[in-house]
């Protein structure tokens, strides 16, 4: 069996180094690169058959469709983006009205291609996003700029902090070192609102109310202030030191403790591990999905650097991401001198784009599925089928079925990129297999050759693949070249300084900038007593799921304790929801709608809250962000799912 190298460079912080095998049946198997470093040998359940699950698809779309009344007939890829770009023309004066998203089907350089030509075009773009916007903001205002402790931080480590971080689900290699980290002694904490895939990689758990980290961070800061242990180098380094301790005395401990829902030794417990350090908090996305999620990350933020965990080896705060510098994406970007684009709200796109004036003409979604994925996402499909709509996708999704023209990508493996992943600070080489052993459908094409088709079309200039890889390569601090990245499979960033030793931060004044504000949780509106939750899921990732996992109703979790369970007749069925097994069909209610769904019961989530699956499609029953209301989190135009209170009803 032959073995060649390649990497994923799939939506997900790890961006694994793997393997892929030919057996003799013609299957390919894909397996962690044994001598990565981050990658360790092991790659996710999800990607081990993704030839023969997703490439290989009976489903898969492998030919242009154009809309014909309610169903789709195929066409060729002249006809197609002839069409697209004679409707592109009639816009050219007024590009306020062409709508273009792409979002991370992968990381790859070229796969972003569409960017350079609606960018050119001066076409209306998203403002805020899905995914970690208020983290993103709240990260600049407190440190000026987003820097990262090295991946290997859990191995130095005195003691480590997993603040809603799932990393079975989300970043298993992050998962491997922090286990490693635990075999040599280092103690874990975990902090979450009761969720069981934390349990394989901490010592302890803090069980959080959903949504009042910040309460929880400043109960700890308090408790250090009380019994003076505050880091008074860290504090002289810090802009808004005295309003923060001042907002401290005016809190009490057990308020603070009430508003978290979390007993006072485990809010000891917390200030002894920030104390103690260096502490490495290893800080999740959940946490800034809620109204107050920008004031979350500040609040957590001010607790490591009040408590001296920032600037020390072994410390710092992760939040997965940030710019290492390694590789550039700056090819898309739209020359200087480009008007402002316009932009229309991510968080409330349904209802945007029903009162947009000038009202969007054109819609161009690709790798995003935002019927499955953002708020309110059944008025999202609605004004996508009142417009002219190209969505570049491979399979028949929600988003897709809103179409007018769906053009259909060439994949994974099917062509050549080159990508970072934000768990680590290499840059990945996406080789394609080999023709002999799997050869991407004829009537597929690469986004890069789609916009390159399109740009001839609209007269724009267009740049060869290699050049593009190359200069993504040296328009950075790359550690190789092309060559080099082709041969090697994998280039590291040069060593990066450990973030804020020297005190200086990117801030305008040169100062750690501590939060102002410590803002009540909003109440749980009448009628609706449960937190809706989307948790990301070890075998799902986002939307991409098979139809046909979606077959029976989706099953969504409350805690034992919670105070819906008395309120609903559990039969027996319901009764065995106990030991993991979902009970009859009742339906979640939130003021957008309600769905079918069946309940189990897992014991150890918080009372407050309901956990549902997330990126569920609303054809199959499963859409769950239909019945999630257009809200903004306080910072970064994030969307705030997790804001959304819902309830249980049973028919009588
Ligand atoms: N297998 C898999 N991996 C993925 C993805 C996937 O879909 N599947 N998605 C990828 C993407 S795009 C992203 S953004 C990341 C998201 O991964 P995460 O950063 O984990 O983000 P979420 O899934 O939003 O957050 C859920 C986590 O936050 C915790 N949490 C929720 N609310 C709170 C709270 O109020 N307080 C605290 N302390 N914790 C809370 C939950 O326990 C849960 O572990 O994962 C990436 N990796
Ligand atoms: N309720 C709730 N909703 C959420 C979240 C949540 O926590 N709760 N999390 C949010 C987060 S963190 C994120 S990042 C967003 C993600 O939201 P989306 O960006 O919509 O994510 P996906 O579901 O991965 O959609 C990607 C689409 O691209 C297609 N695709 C796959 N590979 C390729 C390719 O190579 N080329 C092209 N052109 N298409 C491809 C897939 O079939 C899929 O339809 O979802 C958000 N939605
Ligand atoms: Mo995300």
């Amino acid at each position: 069996m032959t073995s060649l190298p390649t990497a994923c460079l799939s939506h997900c912080h790890d961006g694994c180094a793997l393997l892929a095998q030919r057996q003799d049946d013609g299957r390919i198997r894909l397996r962690g690169h044994p001598d990565h470093p981050f990658t360790a040998g092991f790659c996710c359940a999800k990607m081990q058959d993704y030839v023969q699950h997703t490439l290989r698809r009976p489903d898969r779309l492998v030919t242009p469709l154009l809309r014909e009344g309610d169903g789709f007939r195929t066409a060729s890829w002249e006809e197609a983006l002839d069409l697209i770009a004679g409707v592109l023309h009639g816009l050219r004066n007024t590009p306020d009205r062409i709508l273009h998203h792409i979002d991370y089907a992968t990381f790859g350089v070229l796969h972003r291609a569409s960017e350079y030509v609606f960018g050119r075009l001066g076409a209306a773009g998203l403002a805020g996003g899905s995914c970690v916007r208020a983290m993103g903001a709240a990260i600049v205002k407190d440190f000026g700029a987003h820097r990262e402790p090295h991946w290997s931080t859990p191995l130095s480590a005195r003691r480590i902090l997993l603040w809603g971080r799932n990393l079975a689900a989300q970043t298993p290699h992050a998962g491997r070192l922090v286990l490693q980290a635990r075999k040599h002694g280092v103690p874990v904490l975990a902090i979450h609102p009761g969720d069981p895939g934390y349990a394989p990689f901490a010592d302890t758990s803090i069980r959080i109310r959903p949504g009042s980290d910040r309460f929880l961070a400043a109960a700890a800061l308090k408790h250090l202030k009380d019994t003076g242990r505050l880091d008074q180098q860290a504090l002289a380094r810090c802009t808004g030191a005295e309003a923060l301790l001042a907002l401290l005395d005016a809190h009490s401990l057990d308020a603070l403790a009430a508003a978290c829902d979390v007993c006072p030794e485990s809010i000891r417990l917390l200030a002894d591990w920030m104390s103690d350090g260096p502490t490495h908090v290893i800080l999740g996305r959940g946490l800034q999905r809620y109204a107050l999620g920008g004031e979350n990350v500040r609040w957590v933020n001010a607790l490591a650097m009040c408590s001296g965990a920032i600037g020390r080896e072994g410390g710092g705060v992760s939040f997965v991401g940030g710019d290492k510098g390694h590789l550039s994406y700056a090819w898309t970007k739209a020359p200087a001198g480009m008007p402002r684009r316009r932009t229309l709200p991510f968080a409330s796109l349904g209802q945007a784009l029903e009162t947009a004036d000038p009202p969007v003409d054109f819609v161009w979604t690709e790798g995003w599925n935002p019927v499955a994925t953002a708020p309110d996402a059944a008025r999202i499909a609605r004004a996508l089928r009142r417009r002219f709509h190209v969505a570049v996708e491979p399979f028949m999704t929600d988003t897709a079925a809103c179409a007018t023209v769906i053009l259909p990508p060439a994949l994974l493996f099917e062509s050549e990129d080159i990508a970072r992943a934000a768990g680590h600070d290499f840059v990945m080489h996406g080789r394609p297999l080999p023709p002999d052993w799997h050869t991407a459908p004829a009537g597929v094409r690469s986004n890069f050759q789609i916009s390159a088709l399109l740009a001839t079309r609209l007269g724009l200039e267009f740049p060869d693949a290699d050049t593009v890889l190359a200069e993504a390569l040296q328009t950075a601090t790359p550690a190789g070249t092309l060559e080099d990245l082709r041969r090697q499979g994998w280039l590291q960033a040069r060593p990066q300084p450990i973030p804020w030793a020297d005190g200086q931060f990117a801030t305008k004044n040169g100062r750690f900038h501590l939060v102002k504000t410590l803002t009540p949780e909003p109440e749980a509106p009448e009628g609706y007593p449960l937190r809706l939750l989307t948790f990301v899921e070890r075998n799902a990732l986002l939307s991409r799921r098979r139809p046909e996992e979606m077959d029976d109703l989706p099953v969504v979790c409350v805690a034992p304790d919670s105070p819906c369970v008395a309120t609903l007749d559990l039969d027996q069925s319901g009764q065995s929801g106990q030991s993991g097994r979902p009970g009859r069909p009742i339906r979640l209610v939130t003021p957008l709608g309600s769905m079918a769904v069946r309940l189990a019961l897992r014991p150890g989530l918080h009372p407050d809250a309901l956990l549902a699956p997330r990126g569920g499609w609303l054809s199959r029953g499963w859409g769950v962000n239909a019945l999630i209301e257009p809200r903004e989190a306080d910072l970064g135009g994030q969307a705030a799912y997790y804001a959304q209170w819902c309830r249980l009803e049973q028919d009588d």
